[in-house]
């Protein structure tokens, strides 16, 4: 009994044993062990050991969860397995096909059940998630896959480090290594009074939206328009004033200064960072650190800056993984991570854990501290590395193996951003990062031969990937691909430029051909059946205020001036005016095809972020934020191109 008890403690292994009670003592043996012959103890040693080495291996097949795992196996788990991050850089890479081997296969063939909710909700709407509505992730999680926090890496707190570092940042340095001014000759107005004028209508949106805010909501995260009050959610972790932080920059651009001043000195004196509640780490990541960081660059506001590096010191815990993929939910007070409950296996999302980048690497220049670059270079190095299927990538990836959980693939939601960010960090390098550039070109490569499409009534699409079998739907989410291929049309191959520029226009086109009848777009619309762009199931017919197609209209203006696209945006403003606007803000609709308009009493935080900044963009001229000095996050967040060598000619220390 000793035996069984004590050298197989955890309980829940003796029952799986191979051994019977009365096997452990092996026959003519007294129990006390007194008096063995020698060739009696040999035998009792080596089944001794051999129990000995059975439990040992059982530990591996425990859940993360159990602690006597965590203390035996606890301590190899991380180093063994991150990839570039922390002098790891010349470990294996769990992608690598020795380890593909030894992993948890994924893919078609793998028992893993994709359990993402297909309703709508998306209170908070991210192109990666897709859930039920009012979920709540921390209760969806699955309380196995929760991890201790790791220890946390010195060079993550180390305030003297920082300090020194940060300080040596120069804001008049930075400035000088931009081409043109930030705001343009004249703040981007445009010479002709019609544009003027709509641009002056998109400007009295943000403030209408802006002022019934700040009256019901003030320091929540939403307002909700039709009941009068403010909006907390669960993406945020704690975190308060999503709407505040996420309008600076618009703000700002716009010119509304007396609220920008209100905003500013909320972070100052409200933006509590000490928080411990659960929060999406990528939406923490676009719209707070995002806004932050576009807020500092913008305005050379010392406060944004000492911000947005202690938030970002935060969400560093989320990447304590074997593989160093971050999981999708971190407590920001404990550091304790999870992987989403609803995501296949407990997985992280492609366009989560792959729309970290540009933030990341501003976080690192600003702070000193190289952390935040390792961290997402890691993960681009197992991205880089990984088989990927017909060269695509699925949006499912296990933390723990680094392998594909799931065959899905998607340009619109759970993958979207993964793909901006490609394109966007070459761009935001000054054209310096091959490897970004090679990424993103073969993603298209990959995605032109197995996802686009062209429906029988002409129209060209993305459809999405089951495991080889097209799905013939586009989401909302999806129409941001217009203008992501439209900025990255000129870099590409010297042949399929045009043909590039090309296909962005026919995706934007199809998007605006969505939005009809009320000129306001479904979630998401269908190609099949007899369908040209048209929503077939009712819970597909909602509008939750979102940018993407805008978004693209206004990438597609600067690229090429053709002005129905400022026609299209105004059509837009029209609608958002008929449909969207009540007496107290903005809100969703959750039918665009009813001829009466039911609302879902939302004011989302991208509203005012990303679908007003991009009208209000495409009705100025293009020196406002120039695309040659500025790359948006996927939040409409403006952050600079980084010019190293300018930067250390100008006597900045990177
Ligand atoms: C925004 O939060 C971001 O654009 C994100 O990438 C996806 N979805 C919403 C807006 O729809």
């Amino acid at each position: 009994n000793f035996l069984k008890v004590h050298l197989c403690s955890y309980t829940r292994v003796i029952p799986s044993l191979p051994f019977s009670e009365s096997s452990v003592f092996l026959p003519g043996v007294s129990a006390s062990g007194m008096g063995l012959r020698l060739s009696q103890k040999f035998v009792f040693l080596l089944f001794l050991s051999g129990l000995v080495t059975l439990c040992f291996g059982a530990l591996f097949f425990l859940p993360d969860s159990v602690r006597l795992k965590r203390i035996f196996l606890s301590k190899n788990e991380n180093p063994a397995v991150t990839v570039g991050s922390d002098n790891e850089l010349s470990k294996k890479v769990p992608g690598d096909p020795e380890h593909l081997r030894a992993g948890l296969k994924g893919g078609e063939g793998a028992n893993v059940k994709l359990k993402v909710s297909r309703k709508p909700s998306v209170t908070h709407g991210a192109r990666t998630v897709e859930r039920s509505v009012g979920s709540r992730a921390q209760d969806e999680r699955s309380p196995a896959r929760a991890q201790e926090p790791a220890a946390r890496d010195e060079r993550v707190t180390s305030a003297a480090h920082n300090g020194e570092r940060a300080s040596a940042y120069s804001y008049e340095a930075f400035k000088k290594c931009l081409l043109k001014p930030a705001l343009g000759k004249n703040k981007g107005t445009p010479s002709d009074s019609e544009t003027l004028q709509r641009r002056e209508k998109v400007k009295e949106m943000m403030k209408f939206a802006w002022d019934n805010y700040k009256r019901y909501a003030w320091g929540q995260n939403e307002l909700r328009p039709l009941t009068r009050n403010g909006h907390i959610g669960n993406m945020f972790g704690g975190l308060r004033g999503a709407s505040i932080v996420d309008s600076l920059d618009t703000l700002y651009i716009m010119g509304l200064m007396e609220e920008y001043e209100e905003a500013k000195e909320w972070v100052q004196n409200n933006l509590n960072l000490i928080s411990n509640g659960e929060a999406s780490l990528f939406e923490v990541n676009i719209r707070y650190v995002g806004g932050l960081l576009s807020a500092y660059y913008l305005t050379g506001a010392e406060i944004f800056k000492q911000k947005v590096v202690e938030l970002g010191e935060k969400l560093l815990p989320a990447f304590n993984t074997p593989t160093g993929i971050p999981r999708g939910v971190i407590n920001l007070g404990s550091g304790t991570s999870w992987s989403w409950g609803w995501a296949s296996a407990g997985s992280s999302i492609l366009a989560e854990f792959g729309t970290l980048h540009l933030e990341f690497l501003h976080l690192s220049q600003l702070s000193g501290n190289p952390l935040f670059t390792e961290k997402v270079m890691n993960i681009r190095k197992l991205l880089n590395k990984i088989e990927k299927p017909h060269g695509l990538y699925p949006n499912f990836l296990s933390p723990v193996s680094g392998n594909w959980v799931q065959h899905h693939v998607s340009i619109g939601g759970l993958g979207d951003s993964f793909y901006e960010y490609l394109i966007k960090s070459y761009l935001m390098s000054d054209k310096t990062d091959q490897e970004a550039k090679k990424m993103y070109y073969s993603a298209m490569e990959a995605i032109e031969t197995n996802l686009v499409q062209k429906s029988p009534g002409g129209l060209t699409y993305v459809a999405e990937w089951r495991g080889g079998i097209l799905d013939h739907k586009m989401g909302h989410l999806a129409c941001f691909s217009g203008g992501m291929i439209g900025i990255g049309a000129d870099d590409g191959p010297t042949e399929q430029r045009q043909h590039y520029l090309d296909l962005a226009a026919e995706i934007t086109h199809t998007c605006h051909e969505s939005y009809s009848p009320t000129k306001l777009g479904p979630e998401a619309f269908r190609f099949d059946a007899g369908a040209e762009a048209t929503a077939t199931r009712l819970s597909d017919r909602y509008y939750i205020l979102r940018p993407e197609v805008i978004e693209s209209y206004m990438y597609m203006w600067r690229l090429t001036h053709d002005p129905k696209y400022r026609q299209w945006g105004w059509e837009a403003v029209e609608a958002l005016e008929k449909h969207c606007r009540v007496d107290a803000g903005f809100s969703g609709i959750r039918d665009v095809y009813a001829s009466t308009v039911s609302h879902d009493n939302m004011q989302q935080s991208f509203f005012l972020s990303e679908t007003l900044k991009y009208l209000y963009l495409l009705f100025s001229d293009d020196d406002l934020l120039p695309l040659e000095d500025w790359v948006f996050n996927t939040e409409a967040h403006p952050l600079p191109v980084i010019r190293k060598t300018c930067l250390f000619e100008s006597n900045f220390v990177l």
